[in-house]
Formats: structure tokens, C-alpha cells, sequence
């Protein structure tokens, strides 16, 4: 079966775990206007199967919380790498600013992607072989010197940063991300002092 093609591919925002893309959403152009428009994308999280995503949610919940325009697919290095180039090599022309990419068997998804794209890649490690996750963390962060790939914790606490990280990263010159980010931020804050008399 032919891989799928960003031609047959469409963005949206405030992704939920329901509305992962699927080859038969509408069809847009790679380089038609959408990117400009203020609802494109800003972040694309991407991850090697649906498997990885009861992790990745946390990243999805982070950025619909703090507003972050972004998109979730599914992109398999090993099973769809012709998908996977395409993706990367069109991310920064449709918009993208950051890229984060999940993986857990054989975790070269974040550097491969890195690979094609001058955007910022932050990988996120996933719990899922018998290593549970010791593996991927090793195998993204050791990228060889040239194309590095920020690197985040394994499994839940590594989507949820890479989220903050990258609306962090898009929010320079967006001030009204920038203050949900403080807010956030202030709230974990006040979250732990208002326990602190146990
Ligand atoms: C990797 O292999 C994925 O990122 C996932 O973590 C792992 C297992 O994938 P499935 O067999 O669950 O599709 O490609």
C-alpha cells in the first residue's frame, strides 16, 4: 500500500487523541496559504504508532491549554519513511516552528527528522520495549555531532516538557503565548506553596 501523502494530509489545532489525521480528511496543497493564516500550525508532534500516544497526550494537552496552534500524526520511520521525509522536508514551508517527535522501538525517528529540517526537533523517549524506554532515550540523545535533537525525559514527563519547551520557543514575539506560559508556570508555583505546611 502506497504511503500516505501530505497532499491527502490536513492540519488542525487543538488536536484531541480522537482527531489523529487520516488518509481521507481533505485535501490541501503544500504551499498554498494556510501556513499564513493565524490557526496553521506552529508545532507538529509526531510519533512512531498510536501505541506511543497514551504518552504523547500529555504534549497534546499542554499545547491546547496554552493555546499553541499545532498538529498530531502518526509517522513511522521503519513503516512509513518515504511519509516521514515528506513531513520533515515541508514542515518549515507550511508553517512549522517546532517539531516534536516520539519515539520508542528503534528511536530514530527524532534524528531522522532532524535530518531534514532546520526547525528545532525535541524527542521525547517512550517506555514501550523490554528496556522500557533506557533504549530510545539513549538512541535520541547520543545524535552524532551536526544535527542534534533536544532531548526530553522518557515517556509522560518528556511529552508534557516538550510541549512547554516548544510553546516556549514559538512564544518569542507572541506575547499572548507568553503570558499563558507565565501563568503556567506561576500556578505550579503556587500549587506547591499552598502545600508546603504538611
Ligand atoms: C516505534 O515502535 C513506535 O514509536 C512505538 O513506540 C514502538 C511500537 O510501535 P507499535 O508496534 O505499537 O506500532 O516505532
Amino acid at each position: 500500500m502506497a504511503e500516505r501523502s501530505l497532499s491527502q494530509g490536513y492540519h488542525y489545532i487543538g488536536a484531541a487523541a480522537t482527531n489523529l489525521t487520516t488518509p481521507d480528511m481533505p485535501t490541501r496543497r503544500a504551499n498554498d496559504t494556510a501556513a499564513k493564516r493565524p490557526s496553521a500550525p506552529l508545532v507538529g508532534v509526531i510519533m512512531g504508532s498510536k501505541s506511543d500516544l497514551k504518552h504523547m497526550q500529555a504534549a497534546v494537552d499542554i499545547l491546547t491549554e496554552l493555546g499553541v496552534s499545532h498538529e498530531v500524526r502518526i509517522v513511522s520511520a521503519h513503516r512509513t519513511p518515504d511519509w516521514m521525509f515528506e513531513y520533515a522536508g515541508s514542515a518549515e514551508s507550511r508553517g512549522l516552528e517546532v517539531i516534536i517527535a516520539a519515539a520508542g522501538g528503534a528511536a530514530h525517528l527524532p534524528g531522522m527528522v532532524a535530518s531534514k529540517t532546520l526547525l528545532p526537533v525535541l524527542g521525547v523517549p517512550i517506555p514501550a520495549t523490554a528496556l522500557n524506554g533506557i533504549d530510545a532515550l539513549l538512541s535520541i540523545v547520543q545524535m552524532p555531532r551536526g544535527v542534534p535533537v533536544g532531548t526530553l525525559a522518557v515517556g509522560e514527563p518528556g511529552a508534557a516538557n516538550a510541549a512547554l519547551l516548544a510553546a516556549s520557543i514559538v512564544s518569542r514575539g507572541r506575547r499572548e503565548i507568553r503570558e499563558r506560559l507565565r501563568e503556567w508556570r506561576a500556578k505550579r508555583t503556587d500549587e506547591v506553596l499552598s502545600q508546603r505546611d504538611v
